[in-house]
């Protein structure tokens, strides 16, 4: 099945998605997903300069090959462009290979390891009683895992706490807008939330946190303590993971799970995260992790360190993105949990799929790849429109987060 073309597709149905479309001599196509949260234009370059023309004439079914071809070939390796160029060619070709069998893409990946995908919301509000509200519609819709975020008091805006409730999108304008953040504020509210939620609803509902890298090693080391009372099925992102060292420190101090990595391009980025079981999932996906093969390797390796996986699956990573990954995690061993916050009926308008939720969990649907296409016609009605995420700064006007 020889690759005869391929093209970028930027859409915007109320947020910018990039997509790739590789056609073959068969007729069959396929798609991945290439978004990249406010650095859109960049990958959809990379993809159109540098790799459309190394991919025609290759043969579909070399995936692997493909892979070490665009990972090596570059010279320049990892980061997040590049990354998100290879998952994108990845996804589309794992989905042409499960087109050309006529199965769906998780029985290429080993079939099912589990019945359904258990999928987390994003329930937050401008303050606790609100965040409450959330969380119990949510269980009503049958959720059983909800991630809780609220406003901080003294804050006038808090990242990760949408506007709209149900449609999040923290990138809100042309240039960065700029939040102010105060970590001792954050610390002092934060544990009033959670005893709330518990207070409310039980231990019944999976409750989990984000903290955007919002503080130091010793304050998440406090935090997780803290919230120890209310035994969190998972602390996200406490500090920034460049320093993957720094979670030693974290660890020592609470039994609070950590799950950490929606913005890690390759395994290198937790080798050492996993390797010392310094988390508990490991948060990376299709789109910015190298597709399914490099995600597939990721998870092996967190699973020999009993680390579970947590896709990372907020707005900005498009349906295609999402179908991929409901066919990964239904496959893996080591699944955890799925994130899930819903698109717009005109973002499912552009990405016809075949992925269903229901009751708090996904099933991926048995069409043929990873059943998620794009209505072309509908996709060129919506203008790419620059937007970016805010940046973050203490009250006293320096930059933050460490
Ligand atoms: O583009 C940034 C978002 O994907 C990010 O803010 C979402 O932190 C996030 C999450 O956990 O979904
Ligand atoms: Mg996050």
């Amino acid at each position: 099945m020889k690759i005869t073309n391929a093209r970028v597709i930027v859409t915007c149905p109320g947020r910018n998605f990039v997509t790739l479309k590789i056609e073959t001599d068969e007729g069959l196509t396929g798609l991945g997903d290439a978004t990249l949260n406010g650095r859109e234009l960049a990958v959809a370059a990379y993809l159109s300069e540098h790799v459309i023309p190394a991919l025609i004439g290759r043969d579909a079914h070399r995936i692997e090959d493909t892979w070490q071809y665009f990972y090596r070939g570059a010279y320049w390796r990892r980061g997040p462009v590049t990354m998100c160029a290879i998952a994108a060619v990845d996804t589309a070709l794992w989905d042409l290979k499960a087109k050309a069998a006529n199965l769906p893409l998780y029985q290429l990946l080993g079939g099912k390891s589990r019945d359904a995908v258990m999928a987390y919301g994003h329930a937050n509000g401008r303050d606790i009683d609100e965040t409450l509200d959330e969380i119990g519609r949510y269980i009503d819709e049958g959720y059983k895992a909800i991630r809780a975020q609220c406003g901080i008091p003294g804050l006038d805006s808090t990242y990760g706490v949408a506007k709209d409730k149900r449609y999040y999108e923290p990138a809100d304008a042309t240039v960065a807008s700029e939040n102010r953040w105060s970590t001792t504020k954050y610390l002092d509210h934060v544990p009033k939330l959670f005893d709330a939620i518990r207070a409310r609803f039980g231990f019944e509902p999976h409750i989990l946190h984000d903290v955007h890298h919002r503080l130091t090693p010793i304050e998440a080391a406090r935090l997780g303590k803290s919230l120890e009372p209310y035994r969190l099925f998972w602390m996200e992102d406490p500090t920034p993971a460049e320093n993957q060292a720094a979670f030693r420190l974290i660890r020592q101090h609470t039994v609070t799970p950590i799950a950490v990595g929606e913005v890690f391009n390759t395994i290198y980025d937790c080798q050492q995260l996993i390797g010392e079981q310094l988390i508990d999932y490991i948060r990376t996906t299709v789109v910015h992790a190298g597709g399914i093969t490099h995600l597939r390797r990721i998870a092996n390796f967190a699973e020999l360190h009993q680390v579970r996986t947590g896709c990372h699956g907020a707005t900005d990573l498009s349906p295609v993105c999402m179908g991929a990954a409901l066919h990964f995690d239904i496959s893996v061993h080591n699944f955890g949990i799925q994130e899930y916050m819903v698109h717009t009926d005109a973002t499912n308008a552009v990405f016809p799929h075949a992925y269903r939720f229901e009751n708090g969990f996904f099933d991926p649907g048995d069409a043929p790849g990873h059943g998620v296409e794009i209505d072309e016609a509908l996709a060129a009605r919506y203008r790419y429109k620059p937007s970016a995420l805010p940046v973050n700064r203490l009250e006293d006007g320096s930059m933050w987060d460490w």
